[in-house]
């Protein structure tokens, strides 16, 4: 009997796929298309077990449904800009171009060699000018649009990696990327008009529901953060301009309950107002204070709330009541109209604040229950102390509070997002050049289009502070203008990395195309995606950007759809002893070792067996051979197999008296392997159905008994079921015997209902009320022949030895008893 050689088998099926080309799509066919997608590696350089597991998941969907007859396309690339490489090459002093490419060709290898289904034909590098020309022309797209713009701003700077961080790039005041903490800083830059989307992104999440996790779509919404209010404007009181402070708020029906106002401490206004000399000194050393707390630190939750009060007043138009002017650290430049009026009877915020300066507090929404002690209320309730409007409820008291202003000219319905746009200027050198140069005399003008790609230049070498060689090279910078053809200088920012990722997903279905970005049919036909696989991570970044393009795209009539991921799973966490697997904490698990181990099967298996998907997933060394064993066994059953086809001779025979419904057993395992992939993704449950069952086969105590048909079909159904997720052994057994083809060419066998009701039943067997064995029989056995094989059970026929049987009680479906004395 030959042994399981898993290393031989691998080999060998690698490259017999390779050469056939087994896993190549044509997109020109398009009848029954599934577009499987796992989210692009950045080339590290080394593929971790994170990698592993997501791409393992995309591999099984992509198996299954083309096995279920769709015509499959399961494409991969590189995200491979960005800052790790310049990082690299300051330490070990390569060239980010070179360090790419080896990371690339290191990482393919290791990824083909998992077995996974790509269609190698169509892969991209997002650094090569021969895909980030198509970023250019894209940016060009939107600034043609008005959608790219260049403005002069306060941004997230990290100090750490030398650049400039989108918002959705700071996690709790931290570099997403190098956990640094995040400063402001005044700088120019270019901005993508997401603002602009942010109904649209938010409307169509409905369209996502179900088919997103709720998590994600909780986070994308809570991002955009629509708040419908109303804008109020509070004259100031004795000023020879007649300005007004302009305030936003959600919650209108409060608007009688206004004791003070707070301005942002940025707010441009302020530079106009007159302070009284009293309170100069101390206002200007708070708004110096302020400049150096960033928006996180000051509306942390529990941070301490400050303020100064400026020694002016403006006025409640509707009720003309004089309320003080203040400054608060609280109240953000960048929100609404940079000011409120603060409610402190039904604000936490405003009720700290009140508290700490004395402030008044006046009730004017009421609960049922009546105002709480020592805390504002923030629900809805009963208005009061509110003039004509007392008694309304807090839903009608807005309405008619907005009309009252509306009517009054001092106001209107108003909303906000909490949404900004997208600062995509990167200051670092290994990205793509943005396509726009500054004119002395036509000022800034974009570069034309058939002079794209503008080329990264290769050659530069890497400054170790981190300043971007592009800002010195004169090769880069000094150009003409496309206008007037005079003196010109390159822009020397980059685009942020999360750019390429906004579309590559249309260009695998045209990656060679030399004229566009990709050809709008192939696109329509192909996409949406359908099944998009990756981290939770991304879930505001690139998911929102993503959306945001495709959304950009169908405006400009590139493209048909509006979303680009039709579904969406986001896979858990590689953990080993409770926490991720990362380098700094030295707790990871080289996928190539366990490969080297155990076979590319066998990690396939564990990560598909250890954990659902959506779950985080323990490392487990003892459970990956328990794995190596489960194939183990299958590999032996079916070398017993084979040799009772051929020598007619079963080794493992032996006089037990099991029966088995072998019809029954396979597809009753095949619908629940089907439905637990198609429908749910539960590829453990599916497994260990597939598990079981081989423990079934293996128990057959006799390989004639049963009907050779149905063990035949046993047999190759089994292989088939198990191929997607352990693709290399499944194939060297099919092709031991005898079958011809691939198992990924087979088409999914569908479960006969007819076989699914069983037609053989376990019974126990019981002397005296206790269980002394149990055995199988036919579903429609009589009672009398029941009892007698009872009665012939190995494991009873001791206890039966000898004594007179007084009872026989048979339970129908369930139990036998025999009353001995
Ligand atoms: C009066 C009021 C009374 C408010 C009340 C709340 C409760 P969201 O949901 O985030 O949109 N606000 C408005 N602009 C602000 C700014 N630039 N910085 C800090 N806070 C600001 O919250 C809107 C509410 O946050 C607004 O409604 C305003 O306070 C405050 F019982 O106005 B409210
Ligand atoms: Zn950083």
């Amino acid at each position: 009997m030959t042994r399981y050689n898993f290393k031989k088998i691998e080999e060998k099926w690698l490259q017999i796929w390779n050469e056939e080309k087994l896993f190549k799509t044509d997109t020109a066919k398009n009848s029954k298309k599934y577009y499987v997608l796992e989210m692009f590696p950045y080339p590290s350089g080394q593929i971790h077990m994170g990698h592993v597991r997501n791409y393992t998941i995309g591999d099984v969907i992509a198996r299954f449904k083309k096995m279920q007859g769709f015509n499959v396309l399961h494409p991969i690339g590189w995200d491979s800009f960005g800052l790790p490489a310049e990082n690299a090459a300051i330490k070990h002093g390569v060239h980010p171009y070179e360090w790419t490419g080896k990371n690339i060709e290191e990482m393919k290898t290791q990824l083909a060699r998992l077995g996974f289904s790509y269609d190698w034909e169509r892969e991209i590098a997002t650094y090569k000018p021969e895909y980030y020309k198509w970023n250019q022309k894209i940016f060009l797209e939107l600034y043609k649009k008005g959608l790219a713009y260049r403005k002069k701003s306060s941004v997230n700077w990290c100090a750490s990696c030398h650049t400039v961080l989108a918002n959705e790039q700071v996690i709790n005041g931290e570099c997403w990327r190098c956990d640094n903490q995040v400063q402001t800083k005044e700088l120019d830059g270019w901005f993508l008009k997401i603002t602009d989307y942010a109904e649209d992104l938010l409307h169509d999440l409905k369209m996502l529901e179900g088919k997103w996790p709720e998590r994600v779509i909780t986070m994308q919404r809570n991002w955009i953060g629509k708040s419908i209010g109303a804008e109020v404007n509070f004259p100031l009181e004795c000023d020879d301009a007649m300005r007004n402070i302009p305030i936003f708020t959600t919650r209108p029906d409060t608007l009688f309950g206004a004791s003070f106002l707070c301005i942002a401490p940025e707010h441009p206004l302020l530079k106009q107002l007159l302070i009284p000399e009293k309170q100069k000194e101390e206002v200007e050393r708070f708004i110096e204070k302020m400049r150096n707390s960033s928006d996180i630190e000051r509306t942390a939750e529990g941070g301490e709330k400050e303020g100064v009060f400026t020694g002016l007043y403006a006025i409640n138009p509707l009720n003309g009541k004089k309320l003080p002017l203040w400054l608060a650290n609280f109240v953000l430049a960048g929100y609404g109209t940079g000011a409120i009026m603060s409610v402190p009877a039904h604000d936490e915020r405003d009720y700290e604040f009140a508290k700490k300066y004395q402030l008044e507090i006046t009730p004017v929404v009421v609960p049922e229950k009546g105002m709480p002690e020592d805390a504002p209320w923030t629900g809805e309730g009963k208005l009061q102390n509110s003039g004509e409007f007392n008694q309304l409820s807090s839903e009608e008291g807005r309405k008619k509070i907005i009309q009252s202003l509306e009517e009054k000219k001092i106001g209107n319905a108003s909303v906000n997002y909490r949404l900004r746009d997208w600062g995509v200027s990167r200051q670092r050198y290994w990205g793509t050049p943005i396509p726009m140069v500054q004119c002395e005399t036509c000022g800034l003008v974009p570069v034309k289009e058939e002079n794209l790609p503008v080329v990264l230049p290769t050659h530069l070498n890497i400054d170790p502070s981190g300043q971007s060689p592009l800002k010195k090279d004169a090769g880069f910078i000094e150009t003409t203008c496309p206008v007037c053809g005079g003196k010109a200088t390159r822009e020397t920012d980059t685009l942020d990395t999360f750019v390429c990722s906004s579309w590559y997903f249309l260009r695998y279905v045209d990656p060679h195309n030399n004229d566009a970005p990709f050809d709008s049919e192939t696109a329509n036909s192909w996409l949406p995606v359908d099944q998009y696989i990756g981290g939770i991570e991304h879930a505001v970044l690139h998911l929102l950007y993503a959306r945001f393009f495709t959304k950009v795209l169908n405006d400009t009539g590139a493209i048909r759809f509006r979303e680009p991921f039709s579904s969406l799973l986001t896979q858990g966490m590689v953990i080993l002893d409770g926490a991720k697997m990362s380098k700094s904490k030295g707790n990871v698990v080289d996928p190539q070792q366990m490969i080297e181990r155990f076979g590319a099967d066998t990690v396939r298996l564990f990560i598909l067996f250890a954990s659902p998907p959506e779950k985080e997933l323990e490392w487990n060394d003892s459970a990956v051979e328990g794995l190596h064993r489960f194939i183990n066994r299958v590999w032996r059953f079916m070398q017993r197999y084979r040799s009772f086809l051929t020598e007619g001779f079963d080794a493992e025979s032996h006089d037990g008296k099991k029966k088995l419904d072998l019809r029954h057993l396979t597809h009753k395992t095949l619908k629940k392997v089907t439905e637990d992939v198609a429908e749910r993704y539960n590829f453990n449950t599916a497994l260990s159905a597939l598990m079981e069952m081989m423990n079934a086969l293996t128990a057959l105590a006799d390989l004639q008994k049963v009907s050779a048909n149905d063990l035949a079909e046993a047999v190759e159904t089994y292989l088939m079921m198990l191929s997607p997720f352990a693709p290399f052994v499944t194939e060297e057994l099919w092709n031991q015997l005898g079958k011809e083809g691939h198992l990924l060419n087979c088409l999914w066998k569908k479960y006969d209902p007819a076989a699914l009701v069983e037609t053989t039943m376990t019974l126990a067997v019981q002397v005296n009320g206790k269980l002394r064995g149990e055995f199988q029989a036919a579903q429609d056995a009589t009672k009398e022949t029941i009892l007698k094989e009872a009665k012939r059970v190995e494991k009873v026929i001791p206890h039966l030895e000898g004594k007179t049987v007084r009872k026989e009680i048979y339970v129908p479906k369930k139990l036998v008893n025999f009353v001995v004395s």
